[in-house]
Order: structure tokens, then sequence, then C-alpha cells
């Protein structure tokens, strides 16, 4: 064996048990109450801690082109950091150029991500333009691996109605899925440009202008239309409690529709936007009021929300400033790859959730959604992705401690009972106790299938 972890409780969706897990060439080998009758030279004991499935971000935009600039984290920056927060997977969105092919848009982004990933990752495409063939090109992205794709209801590269409808039908009919970013773009827009016109143009005004219905009113028109093409849907960064319920019923229906939060709508209200630094909070869809996040963290529980993942999409401290007065100027994301494990932990350590709905809605229920079967679980023949975590270990977020590159983080100062000590990436030792052990270039691109067996 190359490693064997021991002593630990090992943590999977289902249960929890003490035990043993053995290694060998990036797989798990053997799980088992007690191996040590196996010889391995690389013995880590867990003694005291928990044992966990890497996490798996299903949604990052590292590198990405946005707001007048690009993203503070490049592919290698992104996945030392999500390395350092149990994250042993990634996955990030290829946004499609006009008139490029979709597999075309997957080989651009893998030529950036292959050299420098340090954890392995996954894309979805980003789909701008439908025109001539590339609708059709979508299936090449999926015979490649890659069979998931976004659409955006809002941006200036958002599709229209149609498009969004034509692409959820050509999914349907080749074995892909579907993730949206619901807002509604016309009532955005118009609210903008009516606060605009009044001069309130503070960062409150971001989320004055993406009032809770924006979204809600998007949940419920793109559910409408996977529901008419009985078509699978993943709702990303769902943060509005309309919403919620839009989703619960579909899935009491028996669709197919998926949902995602984020740590961030999780942990934070639209009060933020009523601080000094309310622009560094400013992303979309915008933190939404208590009552909101309240139906987030029931949703989890119950299961109507089946993912956490991150929308990591840090900027740097002058880019932000760019919309101190003028929010319309600020580029809009967060940072959170390094924090969603360590966060949704310390939530299980403190009793508000359990340790095995923490894996299940950041590894294995991603894993299974996106097809990422060597992934998502603490099993023998799985990938060796593995995290010890020490639920005594108290950390308080800092910048300056965190490993990506941005220069300042919505979660500075944020304390947390409970830390990830090693993360391990098929085997090998990433992360150890506050330091990146990593490199660039070990992540591999995970090829993926959906069939309907490696769903719930
Ligand atoms: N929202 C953000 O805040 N940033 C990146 C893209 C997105 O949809
Ligand atoms: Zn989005
Ligand atoms: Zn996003």
């Amino acid at each position: 064996m190359d490693l064997m972890i021991k002593n630990g409780t090992i943590v999977t969706e289902k249960e929890m048990f003490r035990g043993d897990i053995a290694v060998k060439d990036g797989i798990i080998a053997a799980i088992g109450k007690n191996l040590s009758d196996i010889p391995c030279e690389n013995v880590v004991d867990a003694e005291g801690k928990l044992v966990l499935p890497g996490a798996i971000d299903a949604h990052t935009h590292l590198a990405m082109p946005f707001g007048g600039t690009i993203s503070a984290d490049g592919y290698y920056a992104g996945t030392r950091a999500a390395a350092c927060g149990g994250t042993t997977t990634v996955f990030d969105f290829a946004l499609q150029d006009f008139n490029e092919k979709m597999l075309d848009v997957v080989k651009r982004r893998d030529a950036l991500a292959a050299p420098e990933a340090a954890v392995d990752y996954a894309f979805h495409v980003g789909v701008k333009d439908v025109h001539g063939d590339l609708l059709d090109s979508m299936k090449e992205a999926v015979e490649f691996g890659v069979p998931s794709f976004k659409v955006f209801m809002v941006y200036d590269f958002g599709v229209t109605d149609g498009v969004f409808y034509q692409v959820l039908e050509k999914a349907k009919e080749i074995g892909a899925l579907i993730c949206v970013h619901a807002e509604n773009n016309e009532l955005v827009n118009t609210l903008v440009e009516r606060y605009a016109s009044e001069g309130k143009t503070a960062p409150w005004y971001h989320y004055m202008s993406r009032p809770e219905f924006v979204e809600a009113e998007a949940d419920f028109r793109a559910i409408s239309w996977a529901k008419s093409l009985d078509a699978p849907l993943y709702i990303v960064h769902l943060a509005n409690k309309k919403g919620v319920e839009y989703v619960a019923k579909a899935k009491e229906e028996g669709y197919q529709i998926y949902a995602e939060t984020c740590p961030q709508y999780l942990n934070f209200t639209c009060d933020v936007y009523k601080r000094d630094d309310a622009r560094n909070f400013v992303c979309s869809p915008p933190m939404k009021g208590q009552e909101s996040q309240d139906a987030l963290w029931k949703a989890l529980k119950q299961g109507v929300i089946d993912t956490v993942a991150t929308d990591h999409c840090p900027f740097q401290q002058s880019e932000k400033d760019w919309g101190k007065d003028d929010f319309r100027k600020i580029p809009n994301g967060c940072a959170g790859v390094e924090n969603m494990y360590p966060y949704m932990l310390a939530k299980a350590n403190n009793g508000e959730i359990t340790f095995m709905k923490a894996v299940e809605v950041c590894s294995s229920n991603p894993a299974r959604i996106f097809g990422c079967i060597q992934k998502g679980s603490l099993t023998v023949g799985k990938d060796a992705d593995i995290v010890i975590y020490d639920p005594e270990k108290d950390f308080t977020v800092a910048c300056e401690t965190m490993h990506s590159d941005y220069d300042h983080t919505i979660w500075e100062g944020t304390k947390l009972h409970g830390y990830p000590v090693k993360t391990f990436s098929r085997g090998r030792l990433v992360y150890d106790n506050g330091e990146f052990k990593g490199e660039p270039g070990w992540g591999k691109l995970i090829k993926r299938s959906l069939s309907p067996k490696n769903l719930k």
C-alpha cells in the first residue's frame, strides 16, 4: 500500500464509523476496522479526527474575463486554494466565444487548466451562441466527456428564452444536463437604469435592483420549460425562498430539477450591502433577506437543495473599488473555494447539520449529479480524494492565510470550530496543516457521462 490512514472516524453520506483506509496507486484499496497487518510505509494516524471524501465544488469561475477584468484566481491559485480547503475537484465554467464549437471551448480552456491545476477539475460549457451547427456541436462535447452546460439568463452574454429552450431540448436528446443562472434580465436592467437615473448608485442599489422576485420569477420560468420537455435542470446559486418552493414542488411532481446554493447565501444576508465594504459582497444573485436564508437552510436539510458550491469568482480590491460609488462598475463575484467545506463542516461540528449531510451536499451529490463516478465517496475503488478534519482545531479566516491570489475576502474574520488538517488528491498529500503541498499540473481533467443510474 502507498498510504494508510488509521484510527479515524470515516464519514460517508450515509454513515460514520471508526476504521482504516488503505490507498494504492491513487485509489482506495481497502476500508476496514483494522488493516494494521497490511504493510505500508506511509501511515497517518487519524485518531480523534474525521476522515471525509474531498469536496467537489461544482461552480467556479477561474481566470474568467468578466466585468471589465479577469477573476483574480487562475487555475493554479484557485485549485491550490481548493486543496487547502479540502476541495479535491473543481468544476469550472468554460465560457463559449461567439461562433465557437462547444468542444473547442473545452479544449481552449483545458490548455490553460492542464498545466496549472493542482487538484482534479472538470468543465461545464457556458453557452452563448447556438447559431448554425453550434447547437448540434453540444453532442461532441458530451461524447468527449463534458455533458453539462450552463446558460445565463442575465448579462450581455446571456441567452434569450428561445435559445435556452432549444439548449434544454438538445440536452434532453443527447443526455446532457443544463445548469442555469436564473434572474430576469429585463427587470434587472430596468431597475438598474431607474436607480442610476435617480442618482442611487451606492452598492445597496445592486441589491435593490435585483429584488427577490427577479430571481424567483426566472426560477419559475426555467423550471416550467424543463418540465414541459421533461429535461433535467440544475439551478445554480439558488438564493431566494420562492425559488426554493418552486424547486420543492417540481421535485415532488417527480421532475429531475436540482438546486445548488452557496455558502455566501447561507451565511450573509442583504445587510452586508449596508456595510462600508459593501462593494466586496457584490455578486449576482445578491445575498437575500433573512427569510430566504432560513428557507435555504431548511431546504438543504430536507434535500430540496442538492448541492453546495461556491461560485468562486474573486476580484482584487482595486477592481471592486471601481464601483465604490457606482454599483454598476463593480465586478460581480466573491471568493469561496477555500471556505466552503470548512464552513459546512463547522456547521456540522456545532450540530446544525450532520457530517453526513455536509458530505452529501459538498461531495456525494455533485459527484452523482454530474457523473463524476470515481469521486464523491470513501468507497473501495474510488479515487483516494481524502480530507482529514480536526474537530477541535479553531480557525479564523484571514486573507493572509488563504491560498488564493486575491487580496481580500468576504470571509475575513469568520471563526470556525474544526478545520481540515490534511488533504489528499488521488492519494497524494496536497495540503498539510496550513501549508499547500501540491504542484501545478497534478490535477487531471475528469471526463464524465450522465447516466440515469448515476442519479438517485
Ligand atoms: N455571478 C457572480 O457574482 N460572479 C460570476 C458570475 C455570476 O453569475
Ligand atoms: Zn451565475
Ligand atoms: Zn457563477
